[in-house]
């Protein structure tokens, strides 16, 4: 891809340096290490974007598996969608009116003396979560960077994989961004709003480079590195999970089905295809997918770290 804006490089080094400073400190507490990628990126059309392409990655995945990674003692890098699924945050309805009716105003109308109240047995989930993250910001056990666009996720990826380079087969890469195969370069980008009175539209796209290739060749060779492969037609998921582990050889697939994602995954390895699924009872308990998927990979890791 073209270079980058300058602003987008002096971001990504001031990321690595973040990164680094924060995964020493997690080194020294003899904390493993995950990279959470989480939510769709953005690619716009036009230089002064009015129009974008976007995906239909919620971050949900990327959101529960931190929390789920805080809880086994891992110092989680959560690299997400700015406004998508934050870790604990998601115990709270949307802005909007279930958000707002659950508030309450006491005391004085307006003014320094007036007190907002929430009544917790409204959100029986809330008091665990907060909780749960205050506890991980004592420990410093959560670092989040947040991108919008498809080359910020690019630049942060990269500084953040390069900052945790350092600690070897202890970092684990969880790659569950939704990431865009493809893109307009800056260099074929009309500059100004693309206008309906030109008629139909059509674009070409160029395809986004893999980055799942440098990073386990040249940023963090090894570390522990598990991609997500999302297909539609259940025929082909398979087939694409281990062509993707052969090309790029790093540890792990998740192999997930749009429909079925939040229920069922296959975790592909070289020599193994494991299916992790919840049943109707375990979805009753509140029992989340990413439970089990974060139990597995925790195991895994271990063992990978031994090897
Ligand atoms: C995933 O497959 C994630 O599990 C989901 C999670 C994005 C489906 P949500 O954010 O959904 O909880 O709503 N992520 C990877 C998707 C992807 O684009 N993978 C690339 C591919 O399939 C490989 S890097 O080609």
């Amino acid at each position: 891809m073209a270079a980058l804006r300058p602003s987008l490089a002096e971001a990504e080094a001031e990321a690595e340096r973040r990164v680094r400073a924060w995964a020493s400190g997690q080194r020294s507490r003899g904390r493993r290490v995950a990279l959470v990628t989480s939510g769709g990126t953005q690619v716009p059309l036009e230089a002064r974007a009015v129009r974008f392409l976007e995906n239909f990655s919620s971050g949900r995945r990327g959101a529960v598996s931190a929390e789920r990674l805080v809880a086994a003692g891992y110092g989680v890098c959560f690299l997400h969608r700015a406004r998508s699924a934050f870790p604990w945050a998601r115990a709270l309805p949307p802005p909007g009116p279930a958000l707002l009716d659950l508030l309450s105003v006491h005391g004085r109308e307006e003014g320094a003396g007036a007190r907002v109240a929430l009544d917790p047995r409204a959100l029986p989930g809330l008091v665990p979560a907060l909780l749960a993250y205050s506890r991980a910001k004592d420990d410093g056990a959560l670092l989040a960077l947040e991108f919008t666009a498809l080359d910020e996720y690019l630049a942060l990826l990269r500084a953040a994989a390069r900052a945790l380079a350092p600690l070897g087969s202890s970092a684990m890469f969880y790659l569950a961004a939704a990431v865009s195969d493809f893109y307009i370069p800056a260099s074929e980008m009309p500059e100004h709003k693309i206008q309906s009175t030109d008629g139909p539209l059509q674009i070409t796209m160029k395809m986004v480079p893999k980055m799942l290739s440098p990073l386990v060749k040249e940023w963090a060779p090894e570390a522990f590195v598990i991609s997500f492969k999302l297909e539609t037609d259940p025929s082909i998921l398979i087939i694409k999970a281990r062509q993707a582990l052969e090309k790029y050889r790093h540890q792990v697939v998740i192999a997930n089905l749009l429909e079925s994602r939040r229920t069922a995954v296959v975790v592909v390895t070289k020599d193994s295809e494991t299916q992790l699924s919840l049943s109707n009872e375990e979805v009753s308990q509140g029992m989340e997918i990413e439970d089990k998927i974060v139990n597995y990979l925790e195991a895994q890791h271990r063992s990978f770290m031994e090897k």
